[in-house]
């Protein structure tokens, strides 16, 4: 059950006035969140020109996995990282254009961000929509005082804050601090993000499944059988389900998010610990959908109790409404049964 805000509220005041819920707050997650916000409105506002700017296309270089990176991912990432840097809280930022740990100028702040500055980059010359996403977790006490790139590596269920910010047919804003997920929509007119949802709940059933079927050939027997089964007749459960994928994981998880089903970025003899990153993309939309009463895996394991190894680590993800994901797991299951017997 979805509640409609009564009368709008700004990011700005709702992220006041739920900090003004915990007497003891420092306020300092609420000024690292307004940061992000603000960020993103200027991302926002290149994003909206691209086309008639040449901030637009590919700037020739390529990021640590070999993509090549546009123009606007590097204008993101130094936005988030400068805003970052500019209120003194964060001490380190692990984003996906930048090979190593980035770190800030105060050293002592106590947060750790993890970013995907311009998710979906492929598609910005295509005016398809793109988003950022963050991951925040607490830096961990150390007696020497020191900061090192361990510290970074903590499990999903360790973030304190996540969310995205999604440069679709509107801009929106989606972030838990792990008490639900709030959605604000950004009202160009005025330049603020008004509160568009509270509480948001997604289907514990779905009927669109997304993944990108021209890899079928890659992938596992028990995966190809669950496609399969989504696209057989059955009206008890609203199959055949209907198939969307857009290219930009933060989208398709926005539709999932509204709408219910399952996201799908799997292992295959191509991937074969799949693409997408733990960090900065699987950690924080999970954090994200299992707030909204989904679920999310790696095929086996919860994505949030995967212990991270490095920073860009990979994984696979099964994400999205309960009993779809539940579904997918029990055919991975029985394949895997297959295969041992
Ligand atoms: P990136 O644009 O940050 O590199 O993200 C990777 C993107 C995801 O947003 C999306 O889900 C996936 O890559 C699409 O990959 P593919 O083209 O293999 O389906
Ligand atoms: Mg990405």
């Amino acid at each position: 059950m979805t509640k409609q805000p009564g009368k709008l509220r700004t990011l700005e005041e709702y992220i006041i006035q739920t900090q003004n819920r915990f007497p003891g707050a420092t306020g300092d997650l609420s000024q690292l969140l307004r940061d992000i916000g603000l960020a993103s409105k200027i991302i926002s506002r290149e994003v909206r020109k691209a086309g008639i700017t040449n901030i637009l296309g590919a700037d020739g270089s390529t990021n640590i996995h070999g993509e090549s990176v546009k123009k606007l991912d590097i204008f993101a990432d130094q936005q988030l990282i400068s805003a970052l840097d500019r209120s003194l809280i964060t001490c380190m930022v692990i984003s996906e254009e930048n090979d190593g740990v980035v770190r800030l100028h105060h050293e002592g702040g106590k947060y750790i961000v993890f970013l995907d500055p311009l998710d979906g980059s492929s598609n910005i010359d295509v005016n398809v929509s793109i988003g950022s996403i963050f991951s925040i977790y607490m830096r961990p006490a150390r007696h020497d005082g020191k900061l090192l790139e361990i510290d970074a590596l903590q499990q999903g269920l360790r973030q304190v804050a996540a969310g995205y910010v999604l440069y679709g047919s509107s801009t929106m804003m989606a972030y838990t601090t792990g008490m639900g997920v709030s959605l604000f929509t950004l009202d160009p007119s005025i330049g603020e993000f008004i509160l568009a949802m509270d509480d948001v709940m997604l289907p514990d059933h779905g009927n669109i499944y997304s993944i990108n079927e021209g890899s079928y050939n890659s992938w596992s027997p028990g995966l190809k059988k669950y496609i399969k089964y989504c696209q057989v007749e059955d009206p008890e459960t609203s199959r055949p389900y209907k198939a969307r994928y857009i290219g930009s994981m933060v989208a398709d998880i926005h539709r999932t998010l509204i709408k219910g089903g399952i996201f799908i970025y799997p292992e295959s003899s191509r991937y074969p610990n799949g693409k997408l990153r733990l960090m900065y993309e699987c950690n924080p939309l999970s954090f994200i959908i299992e707030q909204a009463g989904g679920l999310a895996i790696d095929g086996r394991n919860s994505i949030l109790e995967l212990q991270p190894e490095f920073i860009h680590q990979n994984t696979p993800i099964y994400i999205g409404s309960k009993q779809n994901v539940l579904k997918v797991q029990e055919f991975l299951k029985a394949e895997a049964v297959i295969e041992r017997a």
